[in-house]
């Protein structure tokens, strides 16, 4: 059933794209992007008190509390209230599935499931324009021009967390922490599973899928 106004989730290990498949997502769907990492990464850029606290978090590849994220997120959501929206890296901890569940009734989640080594590969050649969260890659999605952001022709930083020992150690800490999370909704017969090597591969999956649920606003052309 094709309903108005939808509350989803995007989740998958760090690096499995979720930042990717949602631009992707948005081209082609109605939906705002509520990224918990972009959330955070501004308040770090803006120097507020959650920046500074959640920086120390972020930076060694842990999570950030749940009474840090929570607040914020939940803000961001009740502001986005009547909203269809996308919500990209949250909840990570059972706890905030949990605390979620009691404020927003959700309509579906989208789990990516990539391996593990070739999320390592992938994140060397990951670059940012952080003011945006725009997300690029060396080879996979190249700026225009090297090291530019294309939009804003600002320059594009590497994230502190994406050094090789910092993504391992994210990588654990999801399969820790978040696979609860999947198991949660799985439970509740929320989550949908696409699993693959690339986000070629995986996109027209969720694309077929998210059609099921909402009206497509117009249908991109991808490489
Ligand atoms: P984030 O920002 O939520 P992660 O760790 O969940 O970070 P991340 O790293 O942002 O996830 P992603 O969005 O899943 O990864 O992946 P992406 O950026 O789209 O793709 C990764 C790279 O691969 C990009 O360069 C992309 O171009 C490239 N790529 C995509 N597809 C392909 C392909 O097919 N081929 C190739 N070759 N490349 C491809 O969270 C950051 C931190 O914030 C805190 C935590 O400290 C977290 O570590 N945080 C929270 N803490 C507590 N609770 C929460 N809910 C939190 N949310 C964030
Ligand atoms: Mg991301």
């Amino acid at each position: 059933m094709i309903k108005k106004v939808v509350k989803a989730i995007i989740l998958g290990a760090p690096g499995s794209g979720k930042g990717t498949i949602s631009e992707r997502i948005l081209k082609d769907f109605s939906m705002k992007h509520l990224a918990s990492g972009d959330l955070l990464r501004s308040q770090i850029l803006k120097g507020t008190d959650i920046g500074v606290s959640a920086k120390k978090y972020i930076d060694k590849g842990q999570l950030v509390p749940d009474n840090l994220v929570l607040q914020l997120i939940l803000e961001t959501i009740q502001a986005h209230k009547d909203d269809t929206w996308l919500l990209d890296g949250f909840p990570r901890t059972l706890n905030q599935a949990i605390t979620l569940n009691k404020i927003q009734p959700i309509n579906f989640v989208i789990n990516l499931n990539v391996p593990f080594d070739i999320i390592i590969e992938r994140i060397k050649g990951r670059w940012i324009h952080m003011p945006s969260g725009r997300v690029y890659h060396t080879e996979f999605n190249p700026p225009k021009v090297q090291g530019i952001d294309d939009v804003t022709q600002e320059p594009l930083v590497q994230r502190e967390d994406d050094k090789p020992e910092t993504v391992r150690h994210r990588l654990n800490v999801y399969k820790e922490l978040t696979q609860p999370v999947l198991d949660f909704y799985r439970k509740n017969q929320l989550l949908e599973e696409f699993t693959g090597n690339s986000t070629p591969e995986i996109w027209p999956k969720v694309r077929q899928f998210i059609s099921t649920k909402l009206e497509p606003v117009q249908k991109t052309e991808y490489k």
